[in-house]
């Protein structure tokens, strides 16, 4: 088993609730980035129910209060990257990149707490540890680990998709001497790497963005990497003013435009085959998209690269003479190249001078796919061929337990006292993403089974939201007890996410999408791979029909527990 990152504050509120005390309110929310903060705001402001958050950091913005590592910043473009529900918050934001970094996102986040009065709804430095579904009183019963003790009626789980950062499992950790750190836990006050020898593991996306960054700030670097990645530069550069006018002016169809895309973003996908094309054509349109930077090459070069493993083979290939142009040297450059899997299965990757940082003298990559670590020793590492390490600084880009692990840190029980981490043993299953038979009025916001990390974040957290509060809102109107999932609904909507993961590229990759980065965790595709707008047309459509799929049980009085 993966360790898992503890995530704690030093300043964590020592104050504990009366622990014998329990309040009731309508809708408990568990989280407070995008998805908590405009649940909060729907539930409360605009239902007028009584809500409760509870956030396990001292601030709001969830991955973004967390992910405070070097060079964090997001992959999505900073105009689309932001909430679209009230017209006067998109005009009066400007951001100042064209992907924004961790910092900016976050100031964001704490200005649309401050707009929409959220603090007041939101307890931090609280962690929720159990919910359990009584099914006596049809109330959820919610702990906390401040002592908190609330029955809901609702339960909306707002946990963000990747938020339990995994540790692998290396003997010996706790015997270093030096500094280690998790990408996804880092320090507030950061860390100085200035004169220290230092190593990453990991090559994912946090690794591909802090090691250019940790690479200059640091005396020596050494990056550890298990799989090559496929990465396109990003181009980043500050908004352009002029841009960010014409989208003001165009806001409100560039965000219309992103709900029914294919992944969230104002773009049109090409329909067009890389195998139809002349070799010289296909180089000349990867060229200029490489050029022009970001997922416009995964989005915008052919379609058929998603599905079809020849296509598919011409932009991995010209991924691969792009490495090595960059890299002068040519056994450094060999390491690099991707090759065990298509470009496209594991999450996209954009950069900023990631694979010109080799180049440098003070950066060395160690393959450790062959000659695995096998051990943390009190000045560095040690891997299998025997070779010592010695470093200051240990930085784990290591990723999460992604999709289900921090619904597994709760203790989460439904009907008859049935363990989600039982019920999900071989895999998630949801319907929709949204909701889980035996665990009545509970919803999860971008839930496995949903579009969710296959998009950019805020479109479908802002679809989520929506149609969750509508639905609650719908079951209020009709006084509905308990609303859960048909074991029908739920099986043909788990088979249709399997089907559609079948036929894309994703499966050919030892993915966390698809679980396969934790030791033990079934081999099950997760999220929803058939894009955003047909996906939100399927949500649309049951709730226009009264809620296929769901079981609407009769209204009966609640009885509040002692
Ligand atoms: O994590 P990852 P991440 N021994 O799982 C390696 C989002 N995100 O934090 O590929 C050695 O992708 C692992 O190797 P392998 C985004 O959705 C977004 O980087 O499994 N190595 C891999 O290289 C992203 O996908 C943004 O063989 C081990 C790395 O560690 C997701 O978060 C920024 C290992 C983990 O990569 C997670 O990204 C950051 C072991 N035992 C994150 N275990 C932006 O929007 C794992 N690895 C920009």
């Amino acid at each position: 088993m993966a360790r898992i990152v503890t995530w704690s504050e030093p300043e964590r509120s020592t104050k504990m609730a009366d622990s014998t005390a329990t309040k009731h309110v309508d809708a408990v929310v568990i989280g407070a980035g995008f998805a908590g903060m405009y649940m909060l705001k729907k539930l409360r402001d605009d239902l007028g129910m009584t809500t409760q958050v509870y956030e396990r950091g001292s601030g709001v913005g969830g991955t973004w209060f967390w992910n405070r590592y070097p060079g964090a910043r997001c992959d999505s473009e900073s105009y689309i990257y932001c909430f679209s529900f009230d017209d006067d918050l998109l005009q009066e934001w400007n951001w100042s990149g064209k992907y924004p970094e961790q910092p900016e996102i976050l100031e964001y986040l704490n200005h649309v707490a401050d707009r929409f009065d959220l603090r007041s709804g939101i307890q931090f430095n609280t962690s929720v540890t159990a919910a359990h579904f009584n099914d006596d009183t049809n109330l959820w019963e919610v702990e906390t680990d401040q002592g908190d003790r609330v029955t809901a009626k609702y339960v909306v789980t707002a946990i963000g998709c990747i938020s339990t950062g995994q540790i692998p499992q290396i003997p010996g950790l706790d015997s270093f001497q030096g500094d280690w750190h998790h990408t996804g836990a880092w320090p507030h006050e950061g860390v100085d790497f200035a004169g220290k020898r230092v190593a990453v593991i990991g090559t994912g996306s946090s690794g591909v963005q802090s090691i250019p960054v940790i690479a200059r700030e640091s005396e020596h670097l050494t990056v550890f990497q298990r799989t090559p990645q496929y990465t396109i530069p990003a181009r980043h550069e500050n908004v352009d003013q002029e841009f960010l006018k014409e989208v003001k002016a165009n806001y409100t169809e560039i965000m219309q435009q992103s709900k029914v895309s294919f992944a969230g973003f104002p773009v049109e996908f090409s329909e067009e085959s890389a195998l139809e094309v002349s070799d010289e054509e296909r180089r000349a349109k990867f060229e200029e998209l490489w050029e022009l930077g970001g997922f416009r090459f995964l989005f915008q070069s052919y379609g058929d690269i998603a599905v079809d493993r020849r296509a598919n083979d011409t932009a991995s290939e010209f991924i691969r003479s792009k490495i090595r142009e960059i890299v002068k040297d040519p056994d450094t450059a060999e390491k690099l190249l991707p090759r065990d899997h298509p470009f496209g299965s594991k999450r996209a990757l954009i950069d900023t001078n990631y694979f010109d940082t080799y180049n440098r003298d003070n950066v060395d990559l160690v393959d450790i796919r062959h000659f695995p670590i096998e051990e943390i020793t009190p000045t560095g590492l040690r891997t299998a061929d025997g070779q010592e390490y010695e470093f200051d600084v240990i930085v784990f880009a290591t990723g999460y337990d992604a999709m289900t692990g921090t619904f597994f840190n709760i203790d989460l029980t439904g009907r008859n006292g049935v363990a989600l981490k039982d019920k999900w043993s071989e895999g998630p299953k949801t319907y929709l993403g949204i909701a889980t038979t035996e665990f009545p009025n509970l919803f999860m916001i971008t839930g496995p089974g949903s579009p969710s990390v296959l998009s950019n974040m805020p479109v479908s957290i802002e679809q989520h939201v929506e149609w969750v509060s509508d639905f609650i809102e719908y079951l209020s109107e009709r006084d509905v007890a308990t609303v859960d999932v048909t074991p029908e609904a739920e099986e043909e909507w788990v088979q249709h996410v399997n089907d559609v993961a079948e036929q894309t590229m994703y499966m050919l990759a030892d993915s966390w999408y698809l679980g396969a980065n934790i030791p033990g965790k079934p081999r099950v595709f997760m999220p929803y791979a058939g894009g955003v707008g047909v996906y939100r047309e399927r949500c649309e459509e049951i709730a226009s029909t009264d809620y296929p799929g769901f079981i609407q049980s009769e209204a009966k009085e609640p009885v509040l527990a002692d």
